[in-house]
C-alpha cells in the first residue's frame, strides 16, 4: 500500500478554512495555541479526505482491542511522521515564521491511561496499522485523564487533568454509531424458561474516533472512544413544570460515567462506578462489533472466523457475558451455539501477577447493576464445575481455586480463562509464571490455551520521533529502512568499534542531555551538568518497582562523600519520574522521602554537584520523550517475579542507555539480546526470592549484618532529612523493617551497590561505555511492537482464515 500525499497548497487552503472558523481575518491574529489547533484540524480534515484501501479486511481476521486505557500521547507530531507529511507542513508554516516543532509543544498530552498497560495499547495500535493488521481500538473518552502531579513541600499534590476533549481537533464524532446501554433493573423469566432483562435506565454511548495512522502505508484505522450521555439528557417535562434544577439531572448523572480515569495501577478497589465504566465500554464495543458484522452480511455463527476480541487485562471481561446475553436473549440462540461462538472469539492478556490487582467483584454489586449478566456468569460457573468435578472428583480445594463465582465473588481472570480461547503473558518469564504460579490447574486442563507474547514498543515514537538526531545518524549509516524493520539495527554492531561513529553517537547523547537539562532548569530551576551520568528511573511509583532501593543507594553514596570528602566518583544525576495513586500512601511517602533527600543533597556545598537528585513532576508521555534519549543508565530494579514485562526498559535500551536491572520481566530477554557484558544484572532471582521467603526472611537481620545499610536506615529515621521530624518517613521505614520488607529491598541492597560501582568504573572509559551503548541500540530490534503484533497474529489471532 502506498503513502498518502499532501500538497502544500491543499494544506494551506485547509489551514485558511480553520482560521476562518475561528472568526479571524488573518493568520497573524492566531495565538500559538490556535496555530496548533488550526494545523491539527487542517491535517485531520486532509486525512479523512484520503481514500481508504478496500478489501483488506477480507483476508485477515479483524482485531478488536478492548482496553480501559490508551495512553496515546501527543498525536499531531506522531501523525505527521507516520504520514510522511512533516517536511511539507514545516515548510508551509515557515512562510508564516512558525516553527513546527515549537508548535507541537502546544499539545496537551491526552493522558487516557495510567502506565504500562495503557501505553502498550497505544504502541500496539500503531503497530497494527503499520503491519496492516485490520483493527479497532475500543476505549473510553474520559473528560479528565490521569491527574496532574505537582509537589508542594516535597509531597505529591494532584489536580484534575482537563485535556479539553471538546476541542481536540483529531476527534471525529459519528452520531450514527451511538449505542444505547441498559443498567440495573430485573430479570424476568418467560413461560418457556428463558430469561429477559428489563433494565432500570438507559445510557447512551457516543462514538468519538481518533485516527491511528500506519507508518507510510496509507492505512488509517480508528481508536473508538465511548462517551456517556443520557438518551434524553434534557427533561422538558420537568423544565416546564418549573423544576429547572433537575431538568438536566439525568444527563449530568449519565455523563459522570466517563468523567474520569481511575488512577489506580495494579490495585483493584471494587467501586461501583468503575464496574459501570467497564460494562458501559464493553456493551458499546460488543454492539459495535456485531453491527459491523451484520453490515458485512455475515452470519452470527461466522463471528469467530472474522473477528477476535482481545481483552487488555481483565478490565473488559464483562464483554464475555454481554456477548452471550445478546446471542441468547436477542437472537434466541441455544446456550450451546452461543457458547461455541463466544468461546472462540475472546482472548485474554494478563499483565500482572500481583494478587491485589486481580479483579474480583462482589456478587451483590454485579447482581444489582447487571442481573442478567450475573445469571449468565452463574451458568458458566455451573457448566464449568462439571468439567472440574470430572477431572478432580471431590476435590474442594481445586474448585475453590478455579471457580468463576465463589464465596460471593466473581473472579474476572478465571472467567477469561474459562471463556476465552487464548491466554497470554507479556514476557517469557512472566508467561512461565502465569502457567506455574497463577493458573497451573487451568494449564493442566487446556495446555494449548497458554502462550507468551513478549511486549514491544513502537520505533516510530520511541526512536524516530523522540530522538531525531540518532534516527538520522542511523539513516545515514545503514542506508536501509529500519523504522518498520527494527532488526536491521543489527548492522550497527560493526560500527561500535568505529571511532568516528562512536564520536557522533556520543555527541547526540550529550546534546539530548543538554536538552533535558534545559527542561529541568525551566520547570524546576535546577542546573544539571551534562557530563554527569544521567541515571533515569521512570515508571509508576510502586513498592515492587523499588524506587526506594535507589533512595537507599543515594543516601549511602552521600554518606560516603561526607565520610571522605575526596571520595572519587563520576558525577551522577538521579532522575525520577513517577506518579503515585492518590490513595497509595506508602508510595506517596517514598516520593516525599526522595524529594527531601534531594533537597538536602542538592544544597550541600560539600557534595559539589557530584550527586544531584531530581524528581521531575508530572511524568507523562511527552516528558518520557525527553528523558529517554538523554539517559545513560536505565533503572529496572523490581523484585524478581513481580514486573510482568516493563516497556520503559526497552525504550531506554533502544536509545542507548545501559540497564541496571534484576532478572525480572523482559529484562531477562533484554540481557539475552544485548549480551551480559552490556548490561548490569544484579540481585536475587525468582528462585532465590522464593527460597529466601520460604526460609523466613527477616529484614532486621539484614540490617544488622550490613553496616552501610544500617547507617542509611538510621539516618533516614533520625530526622536529618526532615527538619528533625523523625516520623516523616515512618511509613516507608516501617514497611522495610517491622513490615517484613515484602519486596526484599534490603536483601538486594548490597548487590545493587556493587552494580552501581561497576557503572561508575565503566563510565570513566567513555569509548568503552559508548561501544556498549551502541550495542544496546543495535541488539534490541526484537522489542519492536511490530514483532509483538506478528507474534499475536501467528500464535493467537491466526489471521489467515
Ligand atoms: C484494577 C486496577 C488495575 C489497573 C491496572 C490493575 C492492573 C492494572 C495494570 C494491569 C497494571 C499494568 O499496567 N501492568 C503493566 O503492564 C505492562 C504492559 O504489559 C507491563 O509492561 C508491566 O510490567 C505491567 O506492570
Amino acid at each position: 500500500m502506498s503513502q498518502l500525499t499532501l500538497k502544500k497548497d491543499v494544506f494551506l487552503a485547509a489551514l485558511t478554512r480553520q482560521w476562518h472558523c475561528f472568526g479571524l481575518s488573518s493568520a497573524k491574529e492566531m495565538t500559538q495555541h490556535q496555530w496548533w489547533e488550526a494545523v491539527s484540524a487542517a491535517l485531520a480534515e486532509q486525512l479523512s479526505a484520503q481514500p481508504q484501501p478496500t478489501k483488506r479486511a477480507d483476508v485477515k481476521r479483524h482485531v478488536n482491542y478492548i482496553s480501559m486505557e490508551f495512553l496515546i500521547g501527543r498525536l499531531t507530531g506522531n501523525n505527521l511522521i507516520n504520514l510522511g507529511w512533516y517536511d511539507t507542513v514545516a515548510g508551509a508554516l515557515a512562510e508564516f515564521d512558525i516553527n513546527l516543532s515549537d508548535l507541537l509543544e502546544q499539545e496537551v498530552d491526552p493522558a487516557l491511561g495510567n502506565g504500562g498497560l495503557g501505553r502498550l495499547a497505544a504502541c500496539f495500535l500503531d503497530s497494527m496499522a503499520t503491519v496492516d493488521q485490520p483493527a479497532i481500538g475500543y476505549g473510553l473518552n474520559y473528560q479528565y485523564g490521569l491527574f496532574r502531579q505537582s509537589f508542594s513541600g516535597g509531597k505529591q499534590h494532584e489536580s484534575p487533568d482537563d485535556w479539553h476533549r471538546e476541542s481536540y481537533p483529531w476527534f471525529r464524532h459519528n452520531a450514527a454509531l451511538a449505542v444505547d446501554v441498559g443498567v440495573g433493573g430485573k430479570v424476568e423469566k418467560r413461560a418457556d424458561g428463558s430469561e429477559h432483562w428489563r433494565p432500570d435506565f438507559m445510557l447512551r454511548g457516543e462514538a468519538w474516533d481518533l485516527p491511528v495512522v500506519g507508518y507510510r502505508n496509507g492505512v488509517t484505522q480508528p481508536l473508538r472512544l465511548w462517551q456517556a450521555t443520557h438518551q434524553h439528557p434534557f427533561n422538558l417535562e420537568k423544565f416546564n413544570d418549573g423544576d429547572f434544577l433537575h431538568a438536566e439531572q439525568q444527563g449530568i448523572d449519565a455523563a459522570k460515567l466517563t468523567k474520569v480515569l481511575y488512577p489506580n495501577d495494579n490495585h483493584q478497589q471494587g467501586k461501583r462506578l468503575r464496574l459501570m465504566q467497564q460494562y458501559f465500554q464493553c456493551a458499546c464495543s460488543v454492539a459495535d462489533i456485531l453491527r459491523r458484522h451484520h453490515l458485512a452480511g455475515r452470519k452470527l455463527a461466522e463471528l469467530p472466523d472474522y473477528e477476535v476480541i482481545q481483552l487488555n487485562d481483565t478490565h473488559p471481561t464483562i464483554a464475555i457475558p454481554e456477548m452471550l446475553r445478546i446471542l441468547l436473549d436477542e437472537h434466541q440462540m441455544s446456550w450451546g451455539d452461543a457458547w461455541a461462538i463466544t468461546s472462540r472469539t475472546f482472548a485474554y492478556t494478563n499483565h500482572t501477577l500481583m494478587p491485589e490487582a486481580l479483579e474480583c467483584w462482589d456478587e451483590t454489586l454485579v447482581r444489582s447493576l447487571l442481573p442478567r449478566h450475573f445469571s449468565i456468569i452463574k451458568q458458566i460457573n455451573a457448566n464449568f464445575k462439571k468439567l472440574v468435578d470430572k477431572q478432580w472428583p471431590g476435590d474442594k480445594d481445586v474448585w475453590a481455586k478455579l471457580a468463576v463465582h465463589h464465596n460471593k465473588q466473581v473472579r474476572m481472570a478465571n472467567l477469561c480463562v474459562v471463556a476465552g480461547f487464548a491466554v497470554n503473558g507479556v514476557a517469557a518469564l512472566h508467561s512461565d509464571l502465569v502457567v506455574k504460579d497463577l493458573f497451573p490447574e487451568y494449564h493442566q486442563l487446556w495446555p494449548e490455551k497458554f502462550h507468551n507474547v513478549t511486549n514491544g514498543i513502537t520505533p516510530r515514537r520511541w526512536l524516530k520521533q523522540c530522538n531525531p538526531a540518532l534516527s538520522s545518524l542511523i539513516d545515514d549509516t545503514l542506508k536501509t529502512e529500519w523504522v518498520t524493520k527494527l532488526d536491521a539495527l543489527k548492522d550497527l554492531e560493526s560500527y561500535a568499534d568505529d571511532a568516528d561513529f562512536r564520536k557522533k553517537y556520543q555527541q547526540i547523547k550529550y546534546d539530548n542531555k543538554v536538552k533535558l537539562a534545559a527542561y529541568v532548569h525551566e520547570v524546576m530551576g535546577i542546573t544539571l551538568n551534562p557530563d554527569a551520568i544521567f541515571d533515569v528511573q521512570i515508571k509508576r511509583l510502586h513498592e515492587y518497582k523499588r524506587q526506594h532501593l535507589t533512595l537507599l543507594q543515594i543516601v549511602s553514596l552521600y554518606q560516603q562523600l561526607r565520610a571522605n570528602p575526596d571520595f572519587d566518583m563520576v558525577p551522577r544525576v538521579f532522575l525520577f519520574g513517577a506518579k503515585a495513586a492518590p490513595g497509595y500512601y506508602l508510595a506517596k511517602n517514598i516520593i516525599y522521602a526522595i524529594n527531601q533527600v534531594a533537597e538536602k543533597i542538592n544544597n550541600d556545598p560539600l557534595v559539589a554537584d557530584r550527586i544531584k537528585v531530581v524528581f521531575i513532576p508530572d511524568y507523562r508521555v511527552s516528558v518520557a520523550e525527553l528523558m529517554i534519549p538523554a539517559a545513560d543508565v536505565s533503572e529496572q530494579i523490581s523484585t524478581a517475579g513481580k514486573e510482568a514485562s516493563g516497556t520503559g526498559n526497552m525504550k531506554l535500551a533502544l536509545n542507548g542507555a545501559l540497564t541496571v536491572g534484576t532478572l525480572d520481566g523482559a529484562n531477562v530477554e533484554i540481557a539475552e539480546q544485548v549480551g551480559e557484558d552490556n548490561i548490569f544484572i544484579f540481585g536475587n532471582t525468582v528462585e532465590q526470592v522464593k527460597a529466601l521467603k520460604a526460609k523466613g526472611y527477616d529484614p532486621l537481620a539484614w540490617k544488622k549484618k550490613d553496616k552501610r545499610l544500617k547507617a542509611v536506615l538510621d539516618e533516614l529515621a533520625s530526622g536529618f532529612y526532615s527538619n528533625g521530624d523523625k516520623e516523616a518517613f515512618s511509613m516507608l521505614l516501617n514497611s522495610l523493617l517491622e513490615g517484613g520488607d515484602p519486596y526484599l529491598v534490603l536483601a538486594d541492597f548490597a548487590a545493587y551497590g556493587e552494580a552501581q560501582k561497576k557503572v561508575d568504573v565503566l563510565y570513566r572509559d567513555r569509548d568503552e561505555w559508548t561501544r556498549k551503548a551502541i550495542l544496546n541500540t543495535a541488539r534490541v530490534g526484537m522489542f519492536s511492537s511490530d514483532r509483538s503484533i506478528r507474534d499475536y497474529q501467528q500464535r493467537i489471532w491466526q489471521v489467515k482464515r
